[in-house]
């Protein structure tokens, strides 16, 4: 077993690529479907992406990022032979910013949960869509560099791509204390409905052994079928969870109080807080996206849930949140954030990051958060990021060579040239 340090959740965002667009290219994601062909904005999205940053850093919680990768993939153009003659969405899929959406970069066990006591991440390979299954050899590299320190990490590949993983999109831990062993559940969707279910129970079943999770300690549910049918195309649309604590609709799991059952067996000590269905519908808990939330502990202990703030323009959930909140229980913060380019193609605030506990000390110190490398970003997404990408530009050259210069800049500014 490894010296453990003192072990903090640390919250690594993507940051929001120059090639942001909405391209419409998730079948199953309501937002990003209605939103294909608008305008979008780069540079304000990436903007809105470091606020939330630096607003949970200023709570005192440690704050990591991930950073764009290279877009337009020159590889992925090639193995698909694009060309004048090719539908806009497989170009498309070459230009995505969706590595902004860390959650599902990888599976994250911490070290306290795992055989050899190092914390494990696997790459998700996300096959079920074309423009996120490029992903995962670039989102590899960068952990690799990440968590380079192999006394306190283990970085394994994504798993065969026959079966599909989006990561921690779809995994939760239950823990008492970050310093001791958790309890992890895995959330996999079966195929035949109308939208694709995006995690394969095998997959999950992999990533579990993979990182020598205690099988006592790992629990494995279904996602409800009418869920995902009604845009949950990942579980973090519909649960979250922080501590002892599970955040969910009443509708998120294929058998709602089996799961509670299953969860409770492997960790007595959990507080379900249910949203109910006559109080918040399932399709007005995907529209306003209030489980995609960072439900954080705050320093001084108590929960806070990080929603976006399409969450206040709605009467039901905004009222369930207020009496949740006069109803004293574990959750005594509900706090908005604008995400609103990222929330148009299905993104929230739970999305935009990936939980890795660990002992900040043994993370590369260059993917960590300071104010002064937030305020050195925000210069350079301010001089680089495009102002907005229209539909008809993906493919542009010169766009092409602005996008590229800008995560060049980027990485420079952050001294990451193994990135490049
Ligand atoms: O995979 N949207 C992402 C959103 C991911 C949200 N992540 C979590 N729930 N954890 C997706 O569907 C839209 C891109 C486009 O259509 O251009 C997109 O990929």
């Amino acid at each position: 077993m490894s010296s453990l340090g003192k072990l903090v959740e640390i919250n690594f965002d993507g940051l929001v690529g120059p090639s942001h667009n909405y391209a419409g290219l998730s079948l199953g994601n309501l937002a990003a479907t209605k939103n294909a062909g608008a305008i979008s904005y780069p540079r304000a999205a990436a903007l809105q992406g470091l606020e939330k940053m630096r607003s949970n850093m200023a709570r005192g919680l440690v704050q990591g990022f991930l950073l764009p990768l290279p877009r337009p993939n020159g590889t992925l153009l090639e193995q698909l032979a694009v060309d004048d003659t090719t539908e806009p969405a497989i170009r498309a899929a070459a230009w995505s910013a969706s590595s902004m959406w860390t959650a599902n970069a990888a599976t994250v066990s911490p070290a306290p949960d795992t055989a050899d006591g190092r914390c494990h991440l696997t790459a998700a390979n996300l096959v079920t869509m074309l423009h996120r299954s490029q992903e995962w050899p670039d989102t590899l590299r960068q952990l690799r560099i990440a968590f380079a320190d192999q006394k306190h990490f283990a970085v394994h590949d994504a798993v065969p791509p026959a079966f599909g993983d989006e990561g921690a999109a779809n995994h939760m831990r239950f823990c008492t204390g970050h310093d001791a062993p958790g309890v992890e559940v895995f959330v996999y969707g079966r195929t035949g409905g109308k939208f694709p279910a995006r995690q394969h129970e095998q997959a999950s079943r992999a990533v579990a052994r993979l990182h020598g999770l205690d099988p006592a300690r790992a629990v494995f549910i279904e996602q409800n079928p009418a869920a995902i049918a009604a845009g949950a195309f990942h579980n973090d649309v519909v649960a979250v969870a922080n501590g002892r604590v599970l955040f969910a609709h009443a509708e998120a799991f294929a058998d709602q109080q089996g799961a509670y059952d299953a969860i409770r067996a492997a960790f007595p000590e959990l507080e379900v807080v249910e949203v109910p269905s006559d109080a918040v519908s399932l399709a007005e808990a995907i529209s306003t996206y209030l489980f995609n939330a960072q439900l954080l502990t705050l320093p001084t202990g108590e929960m806070a849930l990080v929603v976006p703030s399409e969450c206040r323009d709605s009467a039901a959930v905004w009222g369930w949140c207020e009496s949740m909140l006069a109803s004293n229980g574990p959750i005594r913060q509900v706090i908005p954030v604008d995400v609103r380019q990222s929330m148009a193609n299905g993104g929230g605030p739970a999305c935009l990051r990936l939980r890795v506990v660990a002992d900040p000390a043994t993370v590369d110190p260059r993917f960590l958060l300071t104010d002064a490398k937030a305020d050195l970003m925000a210069e350079v997404i301010a001089r680089h990021w495009p102002e907005q990408i229209e539909p008809g530009q993906i493919g542009d050259p010169a766009l092409a060579d602005c996008i590229i210069a800008a995560r060049h800049a980027l990485l420079a500014a952050l001294d990451l040239p193994e990135l490049s």
